[in-house]
């Protein structure tokens, strides 16, 4: 039995590292230093090259290195029968939850005309405003959308969902599928994106959603958070938005193409923040435990958990 790394595009020593601690019994590999293909019982990949996953005769389950599997279902060699596990965990949960949390009350708290302020020597007080006269929707209210939602509920804010099927949470309102989609838009000052990538959630952020906005909060424009994935966003529509007024501000911490090239008018718009897909890192140690913990339940007959569903493509 031995354990396949098939991340081309990253820097995996701390990932073996980290496996090779987390299942010392374990014969980790890195791709490309695969060795005999059958030997190879169960992978971690991120980005797979086409035919690599298919060309491991003996794979029983595959491992995403992140919560989204968008970078895996891309491949379209992959095996049809096998397993995916994603990653759902309390650390990564905590990362995005931050990431949503500080986002949100940098554009509450106007950070950064407060920054901007400062680096003019200006003593600007301006009014500021509650919690609770802010609206935040969350686009996916998974396992990192319903979390961020609940801790933004405690602070105050009013806080809805929008998913396909409806939630049940306390405190927060919950709208579900495409048929409530315009009036959750229409009681939403802040639109958080946390979806995964799939043909339904291709370019929803597009010009008609932002117009469908409210425009009833403090701001009198509404403000976009995107951590979910660029794909979900049409670049254009947003800074013509943002132009004309009917965005007051965007906080990007994913693009259609990444790295976001130098060129990319995100980069210096005065209404954006550009994050470098930081909002919830994947932390080896973290997720190597996940990935052991997973094979020996599975070694063990119990059932996966954290399964893809493929249809749903998430
Ligand atoms: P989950 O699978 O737990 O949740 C996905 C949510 O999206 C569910 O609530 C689902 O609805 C909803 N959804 C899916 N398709 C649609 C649709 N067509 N219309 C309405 N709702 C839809 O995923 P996670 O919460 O764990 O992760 C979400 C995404 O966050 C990942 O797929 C990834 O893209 C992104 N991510 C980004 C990171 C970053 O650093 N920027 C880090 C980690 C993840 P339902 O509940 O009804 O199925
Ligand atoms: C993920 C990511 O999907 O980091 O986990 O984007």
């Amino acid at each position: 039995m031995a354990f396949l790394f098939i991340t081309p595009t990253w820097d995996t020593a701390a990932w073996v590292a980290s496996m090779r601690k987390a299942a010392p019994g374990l014969d980790v590999r890195n791709w490309p230093d695969v060795g005999n293909l059958a030997d190879v019982t169960y992978t971690a990949a991120w980005l797979p090259p086409p035919d690599v996953v298919k060309g491991l005769p003996n794979l029983k389950v595959i491992f995403s290195l992140g919560a989204g599997v968008d970078a895996i279902l891309k491949d379209p060699t992959l095996p049809q029968a096998t397993p995916i596990v994603r990653v759902n965990d309390p650390d990564l949960t905590m990362r995005m939850t931050e990431y949503i949390v500080l986002q949100v009350l940098i554009h509450h708290r106007q950070q950064r005309r407060i920054d901007e302020n400062q680096r003019r020597k200006v003593w600007d007080s301006f009014p500021t405003h509650a919690a609770s006269a802010l609206s935040v929707g969350i686009m996916g209210m998974g396992v990192l959308g319903q979390d961020a939602a609940e801790r933004l509920r405690d602070l105050g804010f009013k806080v809805a969902g929008w998913s396909r099927s409806r939630k049940m949470v306390r405190g927060i309102e919950s709208f579900a599928g495409p048929q409530e989609f315009d009036a959750f838009l229409a009681r939403t000052d802040v639109l958080v994106s946390l979806l995964p990538a799939t043909p339904d959630t291709d370019r929803v952020i597009n010009r008609a959603t932002i117009r469908k906005l409210s425009r009833k909060g403090p701001f009198g424009a509404p403000i976009l958070i995107n951590a979910g994935r660029g794909r979900q966003q049409v670049g254009e529509d947003i800074l013509a938005s943002l132009d004309a007024g009917e965005l007051h501000a965007a906080t990007l911490d994913v693009f259609a193409v990444e790295p976001l090239p130098p060129d990319s008018p995100f980069w210096t718009h005065p209404k954006v923040t550009v994050t470098p897909h930081c909002a919830a890192d994947s932390d080896p140690d973290t997720i190597c435990a996940y990935i052991a913990q997973q094979i020996a339940r599975h070694e063990d007959g119990q059932p996966l958990e954290n399964l893809v569903d493929r249809q749903r493509g998430y």
